[in-house]
């Protein structure tokens, strides 16, 4: 006997899911804290992409001082220091959003809207700093729309990001969800091994940056979410009636 399941939660995640964060938004703040700190790096768009590899701002500063500058690594308070390049990186992040230089991917802003009003739980999983996710939903949605969300899980607040699942883990926790009620939007692989490790099923919107990326295991993979007005392209998996991403069609996924 086939049982119902009904859709209870959507996990977000953020950058390249949300909004096309990374190449205008996180890189430039990047580079702008390399120069407050006197520093003569510079991320430029390809080398960005190869560290994206890495999640997390600081991971990913140490990851760079490990393959092009290891000498740096012998720094006594290296993890203070980094803490505070990546502190300064925060806040030209967040000056980056309010000047609201970055907008919300297709459907993005539709689709949460419809969940609320289907009462559907809306959640976040991301690796990205908890300042970065309030910036962004405050430039994009209002200030109001942070109390929207039934649990944003963001930056440290696990110990190990993604790829590994801890969380998503730990949004299921909060949301007292099983894995099997939920969806998660994903824009990349590194995201989408956390969520598939943590057994939910997953959608991927793909964004700049993880186009050719390797999506196996996903529900399907889009171009994006798209809007009535504005279909998305399917990239994989059994063709859609629809171009556009609602709340039915979430649900009808995950029976
Ligand atoms: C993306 C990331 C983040 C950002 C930078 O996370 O890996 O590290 O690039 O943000 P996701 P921080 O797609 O899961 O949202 O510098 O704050 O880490
Ligand atoms: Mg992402």
């Amino acid at each position: 006997m086939n049982t119902y399941n009904k859709l209870e939660a959507v996990l977000f995640d953020v950058d390249g899911t949300l909004a096309d964060t990374e190449q205008d938004g996180h890189r430039l703040a990047f580079n702008a804290a390399f120069k407050h700190f006197n520093l003569d790096w510079h991320w430029d768009i390809d080398l960005y992409g190869e560290l994206l590899q890495v999640t997390g701002g600081k991971e990913r500063i140490r990851h760079y001082l490990e393959r092009y500058m290891p000498a740096a690594l012998n720094k006594s308070d290296l993890s203070d220091w980094i803490a505070s390049l990546h502190k300064t990186k925060t806040k030209y992040f967040e000056s980056l959003m309010e000047q609201g230089r970055i907008p919300l991917r297709p459907g993005i802003a539709r689709l949460i809207h419809e969940l609320r009003q289907e009462k559907i739980k809306i959640a976040i999983a991301t690796t990205t700093t908890m300042e970065n996710v309030t910036a962004l939903l405050k430039s994009t949605l209002g200030e109001e729309s942070i109390g929207w969300f039934d649990v944003i899980g963001a930056g440290d607040i696990v110990p190990l990001k993604k790829p590994a699942p801890d969380i998503y883990y730990w949004v299921l926790n909060q949301l007292q969800l099983t894995a099997q009620q939920c969806i998660a939007i994903e824009d990349s692989e590194n995201g989408l091994k956390s969520a598939l490790t943590a057994d939910i099923p997953t959608l991927i919107t793909v964004s700049g940056y993880t186009r050719s990326q390797d999506f196996s295991g996903a529900m399907a993979v889009l171009s994006d979410l798209g809007e009535p007005s504005q279909p998305f392209t399917q990239i994989r998996g059994i063709p859609f009636d629809k171009q556009w991403i609602d709340y039915k069609l979430l649900n009808n996924l995950i029976n």
